[in-house]
């Protein structure tokens, strides 16, 4: 029975007890926990230590690194690799897959990460997080090439993120409901603050980066004026937006109070086929949407059906409210 305040390690032994959570991944989970109360701490400290600003380099994506998306990806590393089942690390920091196995075998984890999400955030005071996904290898896998790692999100076992906003969240999926914990100042714990969330399937809120609208997609663009036209439209309800730039803040809103989250493939990210990454946000984000009860699609696809074909590869992201989910697919002629 899963208790409101119950801490992450007895929420963890509760799945392993009755949902078969293997010992292993108990384990993981912990020090993926510790990494992000970590970070936290780095985050809120940013300022005393002078991290707040670029670490004078670029990551794979072509983006400044901040000097704490590099702690945060140290962190990251740091921690998974005490578990011993853990075969390869894919960070969205990162160009090449780590690998910490030469001869993996089967039952053996892949996990991929964004370990700050958001970071343009960090100078404004603005929530940011971290992001994490994880599959386990049916076999042995070849460990001398990279495409070695290129799973579909639908094979996830277990996904989950961390905000650093106002108080530090964490919620994961198993693939048995999706739960959220907040850091306890003091103790340290990650207690069970949100139980079981779920999406509303209905929503009149709608999160997208509006001043890309004269580079959208006919589709969208006809979502969005209908969204704007509210009871004077098609729709007949008035609607309201938020964006925040960071996508951990976004789809914990969605998962607290409905909404849906759109980054869709536009003139200005076709060539890299959208902005956000597949195997880092956009599958874990899909598998915990999916698990709340949300829908997650690319607008064309579920995303957690998409079949990777790079490790760092993009996708256009409509996910949240089931019903406006698939409003918006109709639009893109997909019932
Ligand atoms: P834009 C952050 O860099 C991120 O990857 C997501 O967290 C966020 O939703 C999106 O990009 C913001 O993009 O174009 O509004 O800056």
């Amino acid at each position: 029975m899963l208790e409101t305040n119950m801490t992450f390690r007895q929420f963890l032994l509760h799945d392993y007890r009755n949902e078969g959570l293997e010992k292993d991944l108990v384990f993981l989970l912990e020090d993926i926990a510790t990494a992000c109360a970590i970070i936290s701490n780095h985050v809120r400290d940013g300022a005393f230590k002078g991290n707040l600003g670029v670490a004078g380099s670029t990551n794979i994506q072509g983006e400044d690194q901040k000097q704490l998306d590099v702690i945060a990806d140290e962190e990251f590393i740091r921690h998974c690799s005490n578990c011993s089942r853990v075969a390869a690390l894919v960070s969205e920091e990162v160009d090449e897959v780590h690998w910490l196995k030469k001869e993996t075998k089967a039952g053996d984890y892949i996990v991929y990460f964004d370990p700050l999400d958001g970071s343009s955030n960090l100078d404004v005071n603005l929530s940011v997080g971290s992001i994490f996904s994880i599959v386990q290898i049916a076999e042995p896998i070849d460990t001398s090439t990279d495409a070695s790692v290129l799973i579909k999100g639908s094979k996830q076992i277990c996904a989950g993120y961390s905000v650093y906003g106002p108080s530090t969240s964490l919620v994961i999926t198993t693939g048995h409901s999706v739960n959220g914990f907040t850091h306890q100042q003091g103790t340290g714990e990650f207690r069970l603050t949100f139980k079981d969330m779920t999406i509303p399937e209905t929503t009149s809120e709608f999160a997208i980066n509006a001043s890309r609208y004269r580079l959208w997609d006919e589709p969208i663009r006809a979502y969005f004026d209908e969204c704007l036209a509210g009871v004077d439209g098609a729709r007949g309800s008035n609607t309201n937006m938020r964006w925040t730039a960071s996508m951990v803040a976004d789809i914990h809103r969605i998962l607290t109070r409905g909404g849906v989250f759109l980054y869709p493939m536009d003139e200005g990210n076709r060539a890299t086929g959208g902005k956000l990454r597949l195997m880092y946000e956009a599958n874990p984000m899909g598998f915990i949407v999916e698990q709340a009860g949300g829908s997650a699609s690319t607008g064309t696809q579920r995303i957690l059906d998409v079949t990777p074909t790079s490790h760092h590869q993009r996708v256009p992201v409509i996910m949240g409210s089931k019903d406006e989910v698939a409003r918006i697919d109709a639009f893109h002629g997909k019932s």
